[in-house]
């Protein structure tokens, strides 16, 4: 069947929109921001897989296209019987075709995927000599910092958690309380707070600024209060607070 005027309307339109919807999506997901080195991982792995789905829908939709606008009107086809195999049913080399492009699909998101997960989980990979632990608490409703040397603050001073930029800091989660979550949504980390267990996860920020943090668990009454800052600063200035702090006396 050839499609009329207002058939092949509707199927331009479709498409229009499936592309427009596609685009829009992109758009959205760049016009989030984030910063830091696992941002720059999220996108990848974001591209990655919006990237295939886009090609798979695509395929999907152009094949609808294509039954539409080639089907031949009063094409005599066998009708189907109960009980009798059709006699001609798919097409092994479009089948395994598929099946080779799927295939090849999931090994390519399989390999981002924990290629991910590693940069994520393996900060040891990461760290420099620069580079330092800061454990951090979660309690009702605020956050404690408790750097190498021994510095240990809270948030609920208001004072912004600190830390130099391009430097990769290990960030060491754990709860005084119930459960938290320790997140930096700019900078795409959440690092679950556990009662009894100690989860690590690593930041290297490299613009400077002020960050927010979060706490991504629902924790209690004021759970939306608990809400924190990080300071990214330069080298020179992160040493500067760090002495002066040191000197201004440790609680
Ligand atoms: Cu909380």
């Amino acid at each position: 069947m050839i499609p009329d005027k207002k058939q092949f309307g509707i199927i331009i339109g479709v498409t229009i929109l499936l592309m427009l919807t596609y685009a829009a999506i992109f758009n959205w997901f760049n016009g989030l921001g984030g910063t830091g080195a696992h941002a720059e991982v999220y996108n990848h792995l974001f591209t990655t897989y919006w990237s295939l789905g886009v090609l798979i829908g695509g395929g999907v939709y152009l094949y609808f296209i294509w039954l539409i606008t080639t089907s031949v009107q009063g094409e005599t086809e066998e009708q189907p019987e109960m009980g009798v195999v059709p006699i001609e049913r798919g097409n092994n080399k479009v089948a395994m075709a598929i099946s080779i492009v799927i295939t090849l699909f999931l090994l390519v998101l399989s390999d981002v995927t924990f290629d991910s997960i590693d940069f994520f989980e393996k900060y040891g990979e990461h760290t420099t000599e620069e580079s330092f632990t800061i454990k951090v608490t979660g309690y009702q409703y605020y956050w404690t910092y408790e750097y190498d040397s021994g510095i240990n603050y809270s948030s609920a001073t208001g004072e912004a958690l600190v830390i130099p930029v391009d430097v990769p800091v290990v960030i060491e989660v754990t709860t005084g309380d119930v459960f938290h979550s320790f997140a930096l949504p700019e900078h795409r980390i959440k690092i679950d707070a556990i009662p009894g267990r100690t989860n690590t996860g690593w930041i290297n920020a490299d613009e400077t600024g002020k960050y927010p943090i979060r706490c991504f668990e629902l924790c209690g009454e004021f759970h939306a209060d608990m809400i924190g800052e990080l300071e990214v600063v330069q080298k020179d200035d992160f040493d500067a607070w760090h002495s002066a702090k040191l000197a201004g006396g440790v609680n």
